[in-house]
């Protein structure tokens, strides 16, 4: 990605500071060290490759050198954000999947933390926190989207097929303008994490609504229901074949509709 074309897309953002990098391990731990160290709020660290990208329990995220969007966002909550924490991982989903719709393409949320092209994972968040004794200090929101073909890893490396921008739009793609659209998303929805409305839009994005689903837990435990909706904390709520409601938590989770 051209260093000048991002920091003219970025110019007009209210960020902190940018760090940006040809090559980094990985964008969310340089993001969660700067934090540490005191990082102003809207700070980002931006990178052109990954080489230890990470998803959630470490697992991989591939980020090959000018293939894709690589970037952490440092938030430091406010006294009135802190009792929603919980729902950054929707703020940038749903960012991250209006900038998409805003070019066209219907973007849905797969609960908790991807955002599918046409069934396929196109965009992958991880957020982590700095704690400081027991309140959350900072958080990061590290995202990846896929926007070359390259991109996106090879089936036999994969639980869930993945896609890319260009796929949908052709190689007329334009990285900067997305994640400026991305970054303006997040911080314009930031005022409203606490409000019902927030919940109701997050919800409406979601993938396979009314559907059966899996969903596996971390413990090797599936559960199946139908997709109902979110809780106020973000969780996600399913009805058994009984009618009754369960709630899944987040954490190591991976959802699925049912074969
Ligand atoms: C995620 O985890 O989807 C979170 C990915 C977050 C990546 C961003 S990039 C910027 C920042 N810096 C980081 O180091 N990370 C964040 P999870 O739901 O656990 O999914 C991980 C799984 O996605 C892997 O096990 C692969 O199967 C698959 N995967 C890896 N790379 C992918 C890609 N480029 N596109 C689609 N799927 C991928």
């Amino acid at each position: 990605m051209n260093q000048n074309e991002l920091k003219k897309a970025l110019a007009k953002l209210p960020l902190g500071d940018v760090r940006y990098f040809d090559s980094i391990g990985s964008t969310n731990n340089e993001a969660l060290a700067w934090a540490t160290s005191g990082a102003k709020d809207l700070s980002l660290v931006i990178a052109d490759e990954q080489t230890a990208g990470r998803g959630r329990l470490d697992r991989k995220w591939f980020t090959p050198r000018g293939t894709a969007l690589a970037f952490s966002l440092i938030l430091r909550p406010t006294a009135e954000e802190k009792p929603h924490l919980t729902r950054t991982v929707g703020l940038a989903a749903l960012a991250v999947a209006e900038s998409l719709r805003r070019r066209g393409l219907v973007a849905q949320i797969k609960w908790p933390n991807d955002v599918l092209l046409n069934g396929c994972k196109v965009a992958g968040i991880l957020v982590e926190s700095v704690w400081s004794g027991d309140e959350v200090d900072c958080l990061v929101i590290g995202i990846g989207v896929n926007v070359r073909k390259e991109a996106a890893p090879s089936v036999e490396l994969l639980q869930f097929p993945a896609t890319s921008l260009e796929a949908s739009l052709g190689p007329a793609v334009e990285p900067e303008e997305i994640l400026h659209d991305i970054l303006a998303g997040m911080i314009a929805l930031r005022p409203q994490l606490a409000s019902d409305t927030f919940i109701a839009a997050w919800e409406k994005a979601l993938a396979f609504r009314g559907e059966q689903v899996q969903v596996e837990d971390g413990n090797g435990n599936t559960i199946t229901g139908k997709l109902l909706g979110l809780e106020p904390d973000g969780s996600l709520q399913l009805s058994n074949e009984g009618g009754k409601s369960i709630t899944v938590r987040f954490g190591d989770v991976r959802l699925r509709p049912q074969a």
